[in-house]
């Protein structure tokens, strides 16, 4: 259009009819647009000092690696959350909704960061990990600590003046003491000096780690963080929309496990290794469950070891009891389960908080 318009000397304002409507884009396309804003504020405010320019410069290399990549499931269920408890939303503080969701996601690549260390992990969403780049290694240690200190910097320039801005600094701080928590259970449950030992693999100890590890930032996170903007403070309503959001990160933790064994790599960017690392992870605590005595030999032989061939074997253990329908079959009955409890909890919040959250998440490949 514009070709012709040029052609035909007319300008915008010319009598040919706008035959293209306008589409909106995508709430994720917006939430992608603000990542450089944040960037360029954070390296903004220390561009003075020019002793540290190399520092800057390797930091917003830090963070354009590390925190744009993943799903963005938690950043943009700040946003959704937000629209669905405020009306008449402004621009600002749909704006500010996204500056939160990206604040999770600097959150979560601090933990990514560490957690890829501490896991021995090759890949994460479809890269090497940080640690793993050749000029990088244990340098990603204090990469982490910069990636957390992005968050409250973000929040400083952005909330300082608002009225809830201490309820946020003080959320993400409580979020983050759960998640080291978790990741401590989760890292300490495993035996030490490689040997295997399935005693501490019960079902109780599994449920512990993943919602301290995981449900706390990856689920209340972003819509408390939608609750405390929208002025919604009171504790029974955050305490029972926690009671969902922490069985929605319980079932996505359960399935993180399933795609660390039965997931396709370039589907789910990374590749797994709970196998080696000896993880308390759902598949085995439900291979133990259903195990035969020689079963569970073979199984103790060739779990926690980083050889192809045990991995391999434990695989076809995990075929052999069938995990793949025990999976299915939990993950139907857990979303009925799961629609209940949103129907007895969600209280004063609109209903489709939780809902949305749970269909992304359900049968989800990546
Ligand atoms: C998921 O565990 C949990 C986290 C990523 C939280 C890490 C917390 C820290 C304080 C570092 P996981 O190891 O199963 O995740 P993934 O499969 O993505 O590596
Ligand atoms: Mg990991
Ligand atoms: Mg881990
Ligand atoms: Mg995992």
């Amino acid at each position: 259009i514009h070709v012709i318009m040029a052609l035909n000397g007319h300008d915008e304002t010319s009598e040919i009819p706008r035959k293209i409507p306008r589409i909106e884009p995508s709430e994720l396309e917006q939430f992608d647009d603000l990542f450089p804003e944040l960037v360029n504020v954070l390296h903004q405010k220390w561009s003075d000092n020019k002793e540290i320019t190399d520092a800057l410069n390797w930091f917003t290399k830090v963070s354009e690696y590390n925190v744009p990549f993943g799903k963005k499931n938690r950043g943009i269920s700040v946003v959704t959350t937000y629209k669905l408890l405020v009306e008449d939303v402004s621009k600002e503080d749909i704006k500010l909704a996204r500056i939160l969701g990206w604040c999770i996601e600097w959150l979560q690549a601090f933990f990514l960061v560490n957690d890829d260390i501490m896991d021995k992990s090759i890949t994460r969403r479809g890269q090497p990990c940080w640690y793993k780049q050749n000029n990088v290694g244990l340098i990603a240690v204090n990469d982490a600590v910069y990636l957390e200190a992005c968050v409250y910097e973000i929040l400083k320039h952005y909330f300082r003046k608002k009225p809830y801005y201490i309820d946020l600094v003080e959320l993400f701080h409580q979020i983050s003491m759960q998640t080291v928590m978790g990741q401590c259970l989760d890292l300490i449950t495993v035996p030490v000096d490689g040997k295997v030992d399935f005693t501490k693999f019960t079902e109780e100890r599994y449920n512990a780690i993943v919602k301290w590890k995981t449900s706390y930032y990856s689920f209340y996170l972003p819509v408390a963080l939608a609750m405390y903007m929208a002025g919604i403070t009171g504790e029974d309503v955050h305490t029972k929309a926690k009671t969902i959001l922490i069985k929605m990160g319980t079932f996505f933790q359960i399935q993180d496990d399933y795609l660390d064994c039965f997931g396709d790599p370039s589907a789910i960017g990374k590749i797994g290794t709970d196998i080696q690392d000896n993880k308390c992870s759902w598949l085995v605590i439900q291979a133990l469950k259903r195990v035969n005595k020689e079963q569970r030999t073979e199984l103790q032989n060739n779990y926690g070891c980083d050889d192809p061939t045990k991995i391999q074997k434990v695989k076809d253990l995990y075929e052999q009891l069938d995990l793949q329908t025990v999976y299915r079959d939990y993950e139907e009955n857990s979303f009925n389960l799961l629609m209940n409890l949103i129907d007895k909890n969600c209280d004063m919040l609109p209903k489709e908080v939780f809902t949305a959250f749970a269909y992304k998440i359900y049968k989800r490949q990546k």
